[in-house]
């Protein structure tokens, strides 16, 4: 029996240098660049991606991103056709915005499938600047992964910085 179910990979490294169709950016609603994983995509992939970004803030998205959601550029100079940007939730202690992290990775799976793309890499969404705990946002982006993975995504390849995270995706995967 054959599946159409994208495969699931994690790696420690370096998010922009990942060959693959997608790279998922940990935006934030601005779409205008910042720290983290969205100022290092900005710095490899040059100018174009923000020209994009401030293309959109000047059409559909005058307000911004919200949180949650995904757009599309191009990847400029990255080894990708295009970044998706996505807004992950703060974390909050007193909140629970699961379903906006959730949110996040099934968004850009969507996108990523209506782009025709194969082969995507996301970032541990949240779990820098934004605090989320990384066991928790490991446990999101893989049972989310796991049930959006439909074709034409053949991988969904999860790109960890540190080894703390790498563990974290990877007792989630096994779970
Ligand atoms: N490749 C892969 N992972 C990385 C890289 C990289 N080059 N750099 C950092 N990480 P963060 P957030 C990891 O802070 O928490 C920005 O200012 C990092 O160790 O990039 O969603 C935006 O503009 C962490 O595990 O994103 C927003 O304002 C994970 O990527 C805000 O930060 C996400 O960390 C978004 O915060």
């Amino acid at each position: 029996m054959t599946s159409t179910r994208a495969r699931i990979v994690l790696v420690r490294g370096d998010i922009t240098e990942q060959t693959v169709d997608v790279i998922v950016n940990a935006a934030n609603s601005s779409l205008l660049g910042g720290g983290g994983v969205d100022g290092a995509i900005h710095r490899r992939g040059g100018p174009a991606i923000l020209a994009e970004c401030r293309e959109l803030r000047a059409s559909q998205y005058g307000k911004g991103l919200r949180t949650g959601q995904a757009v599309v550029t191009t990847a400029g100079r990255l080894p990708a056709r295009h970044v998706i940007h996505t807004v992950g939730p703060v974390w909050s202690k007193t909140e629970d915005r699961s379903a906006l992290l959730a949110s996040c990775y099934r968004e850009s799976l969507a996108l990523a499938r209506t782009l025709g793309a194969e082969t995507i890499a996301f970032p541990a969404i949240s779990t820098g600047i934004y605090g989320w705990p990384i066991g928790n946002g490991a446990d999101i982006a893989i049972t989310t992964a796991r049930s959006h993975g439909d074709a034409p995504l053949r991988e969904i390849r999860f790109v960890l910085f540190d080894e703390p995270a790498y563990e974290a995706f990877e007792r989630a995967l096994t779970t």
